[in-house]
């Protein structure tokens, strides 16, 4: 939930101490063995560290990919990043640009160092290009954990980056070229969970334990999936009453609960995925604990400027 709270942070201002007070504090666990090794896919193999993500390929060929992902930073938090392919007129360099870290980008006048793109791209929420182009998901890792993933890449000038603008590692550059193949293969999943403005929709009941999960986007806005597990008995509407006490604008929003017992102390940071634009699918192991989960989508809607969280992407859900 890092970036989940990374990107209520930035496009909301919230405060520094209490993104530390929600850090993760999962304790390691046995690696998961990778369950798509059967497919015949290729295996991109990325690592994040403190400062770079290492092992993305600069070229590849049009298809489905596994990705083995490793987070070797040393933070606490749960780490990763997304294929997007860069918006139509928008070079690769300009992304870099838009994505750099604040200190890394050469300030002109050092008395307007707000005035960039960036910062006022943050103060409006997600840029229109985010929902124009095509983000084909990534993976995310706890600490000193590998993950996998499978997701699609057409034809384009794509980057693998890590989803905030400002972050320390830097974004790849990935040209994929030809048609996709016709036969691609198709993961097996245990559960299909479908996106959409504004609901998650579950084939199958989640379990706790490793597990393999279809991911699709059928709506038309990009969409995650995020878990966090919070105290047996939460409810929806205390969880959206928290998120509504630190960033709601009551006047907007259609939740009226008042604020409950639950804190950001009570929400430990779970596993979530890269973000995927409409209409694209992608797999993941995950590994949940038993217990209360809530599965939650940040994503901004650009018409009402709220997180999907407070129009209905909002789940309670217990694991045994
Ligand atoms: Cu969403």
């Amino acid at each position: 939930m890092r970036r989940l709270l990374s990107v209520v942070a930035l496009l909301l201002a919230i405060n520094a101490g209490m993104l530390q007070s929600v850090a993760a504090q999962a304790t390691p666990e046995a690696a998961p063995t990778n369950p798509f090794a059967e497919l015949g896919l290729t295996q991109l193999d990325i690592t994040i560290t403190d400062t770079a993500f290492e092992g993305v390929p600069s070229d590849l060929d049009a298809g489905r990919y596994v990705v083995a992902f490793t987070n070797a930073a040393t933070s606490d938090f749960h780490e990763g990043g997304a294929f997007l392919q860069l918006p139509e007129g928008m070079t690769t360099d300009e992304f870099m640009a838009m994505a750099a870290p604040p200190e890394a980008t050469p300030v002109s006048d050092a008395a307007t160092p707000e005035a960039s793109p960036v910062a006022e791209g943050q103060d409006d929420g997600y840029p229109p290009w985010y929902y124009e182009t095509q983000i084909a998901g990534g993976p995310y890792a706890d600490p000193g954990e590998t993950t996998y993933a499978v997701v699609e890449l057409a034809a384009g000038e794509w980057v693998f980056w890590a989803e905030y603008p400002g972050a320390p590692q830097a974004p790849v550059a990935i040209t994929v070229s030809g048609e996709l193949p016709s036969d691609l293969p198709v993961p097996q999943a245990d559960v299909t969970i479908e996106m959409s403005e504004f609901a998650f929709a579950f084939s199958d009941p989640l379990v706790a334990g490793p597990q393999v999960i279809e991911l699709a986007n059928v709506g038309e806005q990009p969409h995650f999936i995020g878990f966090g597990m919070v105290p047996a008995g939460t409810t929806d509407d205390e969880v959206l009453a928290l998120f509504e006490s630190e960033f709601g604008d009551p006047a907007a929003s259609p939740v009226a609960t008042p604020v409950g017992a639950l804190t950001f102390d009570d929400v430990e940071e779970g596993w979530g995925s890269g973000d995927q634009s409409g209409g694209v699918t992608a797999w993941y192991a995950i590994d949940l604990d038993p217990g209360t989960h809530v599965v939650v989508c940040f994503v901004t809607d650009p018409e009402t400027g709220l997180p999907h969280i407070m129009l209905g992407m909002i789940d309670v859900i217990d694991l045994e």
